[in-house]
């Protein structure tokens, strides 16, 4: 280092890691910052952060008497979702990353964003010119627990700063967990837009070029060229499911993408489910759950709303912790009929991301009408490209006031029904997992697989249709094994039998598994519309769910796929469900499966290497069953 980079570096005193600071430096060299600003996560630093971005145009200050110590930021148009077809699994052998991932040889990679080739200077090189570099020292759990991990996110954006300190334990503390010899997973993160001197820089840099890159091996993170979720906020997506998930494999544990809820009956007996959704299906909405009527006394609290690192107990139970510290959740459809909890944890320390402006300095997002007393629209807003909207231009041109994909980040302090045990380093056991698509056809309401090898068939055959919290179409089926389809951060055969594996050495140790379910909260009818009311009363699904793991004697229907619910054997006191209605949500339309079989056997031809064979045999019965 000579004495210019060293100055530079500024490594305050309660940084010792020395592989930490090397490590710095050497990204300082490549990247060439102006400054370096090591992160403390203190309340001061971070109004020195948000003052900095309003002054850039990144974020808005709120009106706070609607939205206390708030602020609403606007993306480029270009930077609103994780980019799939942008994301890379650089593992050292191509089949470990699988035909699901992009892969790219790593030597390949790094000639192209780190060490250049000639005439070729990397992409990397100079990226963070005219910047501040920013230190991110953070812990995925709670610092110092066995299930936890620390990362260190070096970034060029500030937003990146203030979105991490939310979603992360961060701050001087990790630098302590991490001591003079801890290890950490290194995440390097640019917006890729260098500013030349006396460059004016714009609200939200970005670059048209991205790349989100990962090597489990080494089991490091580079991303260039997005400011946006995940793929910018890099404890989340890319560190807690990709890389987690190859630590996972390695050393006997799950990294999921999960919601975990806490469930409380009348006489206080205490569950906890974990349950995997593609994203914008409605994990935060199950995890904040209020039970409708007729569950008095009953009471869901979160543990997490995105994902969940699960880890097997001395007594062979699985416990789960929520890595993050925060949720980052999808603002339209969120209303206080949909998800009051949310509702409420939403007005104080919020930073907003393409939501619209109303004329008072309030946010707003499709949805919002059903809170409005009249069921109304407001009549002005800025959307969230910055232009008038009004409802007409709405009706018109159907122009969205907020983006499909804008979304909330939030403190899970903010939240009312926070589970108590949300931080608790040991981790819950788990009482059963759920696996829900979105599917309007085939897929039943709820069922129960027979055992964990067909818990496991169901899972990895999931299919789904696309939302917006993804670049490209969205509403086209597609499998999502395990909801982890863009994050499985290995080859998804081996993932299979990574769960096979886990639940056949818990068995073999006499543990009692959690049993597995799926769900499917979206069957439409022929009208197209919805016919399960979803939201709260998936409470009555869930308590099903809870009475069949705690051994409740009830009328079930046995088909073969699983067992799902009879009529009678669902409360639904306080509502109003025909048998007829029920038919239609859970019926198995022999018609409708022999079309979806198919595509399983294409999923099974696609990860053909390394299928486990228990798989296989599972779809070969399954398909005796229905031809039967
Ligand atoms: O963009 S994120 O990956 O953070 C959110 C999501 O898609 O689930
Ligand atoms: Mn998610």
């Amino acid at each position: 280092m000579t004495t210019q980079q060293e100055a530079k570096l500024q490594v305050p005193s309660f940084v010792t890691n020395p592989k930490l600071i090397s490590w710095v430096a050497e990204v300082v060299a490549l990247t060439k910052p102006d400054a370096v600003h090591w992160c403390d996560g203190s309340e001061q630093e971070n109004e020195q952060m948000c003052d900095r971005l309003v002054q850039a145009g990144t974020f808005k200050k709120l009106n706070p008497a609607k939205r206390a110590n708030s602020y609403l930021a606007w993306s480029d148009p270009g930077d609103v979702a994780r980019v799939e077809d942008r994301t890379f699994i650089c593992s050292a052998k191509k089949e470990d990353a699988g035909p699901t991932n992009n892969w790219m040889d790593p030597a390949e990679m790094r000639a192209l964003l780190q060490t250049g080739q000639p005439g070729k200077p990397a992409l990397f090189d100079g990226c963070m010119k005219g910047r501040t570099m920013y230190v991110i020292p953070f812990s995925m759990g709670p610092l110092g627990s066995p299930i936890a991990h620390i990362g260190v996110e070096l970034t060029d954006s500030a937003y990146v700063v203030v979105n991490m300190r939310i979603m992360t334990r961060m701050g001087k503390a990790v630098y302590g967990v991490l001591g003079a010899t801890g290890n950490f997973v290194p995440c390097v993160h640019t917006v890729g837009a260098p500013l030349e001197p006396g460059q004016k820089d714009v609200a939200w840099p970005c670059n048209k070029t991205k790349y989100i890159v990962h090597y489990p091996e080494t089991r490091e993170i580079w991303s260039y060229g997005s400011g946006y979720g995940g793929n910018a906020l890099l404890g989340k997506k890319c560190f807690a499911l990709r890389i987690a998930s190859n630590m996972g494999r390695d050393e006997g544990w799950l990294a999921e993408h999960m919601t975990v809820l806490g469930v409380t009956s009348p006489q206080g007996k205490k569950s906890y489910v974990a349950a995997a959704f593609p994203s914008a299906c409605g994990k935060t909405n199950f995890a904040m759950l209020v039970p409708p009527a007729g569950f008095d006394g009953w009471k869901v609290t979160t543990i997490g709303d995105d994902i969940a690192w699960i880890k097997p107990g001395s007594d062979g139970k699985l416990y789960a912790i929520n890595p993050e510290a925060g949720y980052f959740g999808v603002a339209p459809g969120t209303n206080m009929l949909t998800n009051p909890n949310c509702m409420r944890s939403l007005d104080k320390n919020v930073i907003y991301t393409n939501v619209a402006l109303t004329d008072d300095g309030d946010v707003w997002w499709e949805g919002m009408e059903q809170d409005d007393p009249n069921g109304a629209k407001p009549a002005h807003l800025i959307d969230w490209q910055g232009n008038d909207w009004t409802p007409e231009l709405a009706k018109e041109k159907g122009v969205k006031a907020a983006h499909p994909n804008s979304r909330f980040t939030v403190s899970a302090t903010n939240n009312p029904v926070l589970d108590p045990e949300w931080d608790n380093p040991d981790g819950v056991a788990v009482d059963a997992f759920i696996f829900g698509g979105r599917r309007s056809t085939t897929v039943p309401l709820v069922t129960e697989a027979r055992n964990w090898v067909d818990g496991v068939y169901m899972a990895a055959t999931m299919g789904s249709e696309t939302t917006a919290a993804a670049v490209g179409q969205a509403g086209v089926v597609r499998r999502d094994p395990f909801a982890m389809l863009p994050f499985a951060g290995y080859n998804m055969s081996d993932y299979f039998q990574h769960w096979l594996t886990l639940g056949q050495k818990l068995a073999d140790k006499g543990a009692k598994l959690p049993r597995i379910y799926t769900v499917n909260w979206f069957r439409k009818d022929a009208n197209d519309k919805f016919v399960w009311p979803g939201y709260g009363d998936n409470m009555r699904v869930l308590k099903w769910i809870l009475d069949r793991v705690e051994g409740v004697s009830m009328p079930v229907v046995e088909h073969a796929f699983g067992i799902s619910p009879s009529y009678g054997s669902i409360n639904w006191t306080g509502m109003q469900f025909t048998e007829e209605q029920f038919q239609t949500v859970t019926s198995i339309d022999k018609a409708a499966w022999a079309q979806e079989m198919p595509l399983h056997t294409e999923l099974f031809e696609k990860l053909a290497y390394h299928m486990p064979k228990e798989l296989l045999d599972t779809k070969a019965r399954l398909e005796q069953q229905l031809a039967a």
